[in-house]
């Protein structure tokens, strides 16, 4: 993929400033919205069954998180997700901690079958899990990842038929067809909680203005990692306190220099 692509589409979204309708988890609500913020996006959080059909039509995307999910935000998720179904609005799918509980598992799964996602993203378990691979998992946290990670995506995208973001050390993005492989971000993400659920958020900001979803999901990913590459070197040796307000600063500054100079995209 074209560098030119990557900084084009982050151009698209600053511009647009699109509308991401989250129903997400309690504990990275506030990181959430500020990280969307931060990017050029507009977020809003609305859960209500009374009004989440309405708030996902006149949104740009959807994102479903399950993260600390129950059975009233579940119903808001499907009544959602239909909507946004019917409105052509992207839905994008963040199966936290899927394989931890059968709760989360089923869920994962229910919403895969009744809602139509465009982009699933989760770490190498959850991905595994929601597609009935047993890989272990402890609480949210990905547990050790011995399988091949670029076989896994593929196969869960051709079973789901949608775009598969599988994260980690290195990124994994495919439609089952074609797989991107983004090797930007830093290990610091995994010492603060959030990190990957503003990250399925960040995508959705991207598949809002982006009708092709592997160019979408690449660009939101280098965009993301980098931002973090910047922001551990504006605080080295302070800690991840420290990171993630800079990380905020940098999700606001990531330029088209930064882009072309530190990007790292390869085909999977
Ligand atoms: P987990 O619960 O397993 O931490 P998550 O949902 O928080 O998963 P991550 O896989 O941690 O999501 O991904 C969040 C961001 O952190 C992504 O941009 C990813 O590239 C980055 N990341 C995660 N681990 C590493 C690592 N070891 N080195 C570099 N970047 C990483
Ligand atoms: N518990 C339930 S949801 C959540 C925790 C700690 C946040 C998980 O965030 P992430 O982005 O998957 O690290
Ligand atoms: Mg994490
Ligand atoms: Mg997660």
């Amino acid at each position: 993929m074209e560098k030119t692509n990557l900084h084009e589409t982050l151009q698209k979204v600053r511009e647009r400033n699109p509308l991401v309708h989250n129903i997400t988890n309690v504990v990275v609500t506030n990181f959430t919205a500020n990280g969307l913020l931060a990017l050029g996006a507009s977020p809003v959080m609305a859960y209500a069954a009374e009004e989440v059909a309405d708030m996902a039509k006149i949104a740009s995307s959807l994102v479903l998180n399950i993260g600390t999910l129950n059975s009233q935000t579940v119903e808001s998720m499907i009544i959602a997700g239909k909507s946004a179904n019917d409105n052509n609005v992207p839905v994008i799918f963040d199966p936290v901690g899927a394989g931890a509980t059968l709760y989360r598992t089923e869920t994962s799964q229910r919403i895969m079958k009744e809602v139509k996602v465009s982009i699933i993203r989760g770490n190498a378990a959850e991905i595994a899990n929601v597609v009935g691979e047993k890989w272990e998992i402890k609480g949210v946290d990905a547990g050790e990842t011995k399988g091949n990670v670029v076989d896994l995506a593929k196969t869960a995208a051709q079973k789901m038929n949608c775009v598969v973001v599988i994260t980690g050390k290195e990124d994994v993005i495919t439609d089952g067809e074609t797989t991107y492989v983004v090797a930007n971000g830093h290990p610091i993400l995994t010492k603060v909680t959030g990190t990957g659920c503003l990250l399925t958020s960040v995508i959705g900001a991207f598949a809002g203005v982006e009708k092709d979803l592997l160019q979408a999901a690449v660009a939101a990913l280098t965009y993301y990692g980098i931002a973090a590459e910047k922001a551990v070197k504006q605080t080295a040796e302070q800690g991840p306190g420290s990171f993630q307000i800079e990380f905020l600063n940098q999700l606001s500054l990531v330029s088209e220099v930064d882009i072309n100079q530190f990007s790292s995209v390869r085909r999977g």
